[in-house]
């Protein structure tokens, strides 16, 4: 059988159908991405945190690609709890799904906005970090990785420290409770200093240093189903998945 037969098949219905499906709370997912964290890495995490029930697809790319509603990864099989599947796809739309979706986004109009606020700042630092250290030769990384940590960080640091703080220093950007904020600013976090190159400064945070933003990255990585996540055979491989592919 073909590998691309084995993905699953979207319900086909008009999306007041869908949307009625996709209330559901019990729903199960498969994702389909890389062996690497990647543009799949917030999307696994949102599923461990939320505690969700979820699997990868395997990857069979050249067959798959063609089935993929935008010819790229991640893609996201989520099964309603009446059977309906439905299609999730587009990274950051896949993300503030399952955020909306697991409470993650807000309680208001004026809340979500303030996530999305973090989250467009953290993603600037994560292109910056993609294009300036990934995307570069690996005999400029170091100059990189420093000019970054020097020249991008510290601004990003000394913002979003103030924010936490007139936040409580609770280790929450909004309330008192966690967000697709405080996540994705974790996860930014632990790519930062996961893939530092070797031979360049440290990376500039830390619970002395940032202690506004260390409480963030602790409180996520701590939530009980996301610790099991990263404890995971399966969250080892994608982080050697990750350093191989980036030749870190
Ligand atoms: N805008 C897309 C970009 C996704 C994307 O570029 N995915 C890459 C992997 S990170 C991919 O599928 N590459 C394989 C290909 O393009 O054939 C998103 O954010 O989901």
């Amino acid at each position: 059988m073909a590998a691309h037969a084995s993905l699953p098949v979207p319900t086909q219905a008009d999306t007041t159908v869908l949307g009625q499906a996709a209330q559901s709370t019990n729903s199960t997912y498969k994702i389909l991405y890389f062996g690497l964290h990647g543009r799949g890495e917030l999307t696994r995490t949102l599923l461990a945190y939320s505690g969700a029930k979820w699997e990868e697809l395997p990857v069979d790319w050249p067959t798959q690609k063609e089935h993929t509603p935008f010819k790229c990864l991640p893609v996201v099989y989520e099964t309603a709890q009446d059977g309906t599947i439905l299609e999730l796809a587009e990274s950051q739309a896949i993300e503030r799904y399952l955020a909306n979706k697991y409470g993650l986004y807000g309680k208001n109009a004026y809340e979500a906005h303030k996530v999305e606020q973090i989250f467009s700042s953290a993603d600037g630092v994560a292109q910056a970090f993609s294009q300036k250290i990934i995307g570069v030769a690996q005999d400029k990384r170091v100059e990189e990785a420093n000019k970054l940590y020097v020249e991008v960080l510290p601004k990003f640091i000394a913002i979003h420290e103030a924010q936490l703080a007139k936040n409580g220093s609770n280790g929450h950007y909004i309330g008192n409770s966690a967000t697709l904020a405080d996540i994705k600013v974790a996860n930014l976090i632990d790519r930062l200093l996961f893939l530092r190159p070797q031979g360049a400064n440290e990376v500039p945070f830390s619970a002395e240093k940032t202690p506004n933003l260390w409480k963030v990255l602790e409180k996520v990585n701590s939530h009980p189903t996301m610790a099991a996540w990263k404890k995971s055979d399966r969250y080892q491989e994608l982080n050697a998945g990750t350093k191989s592919m980036f030749k870190f």
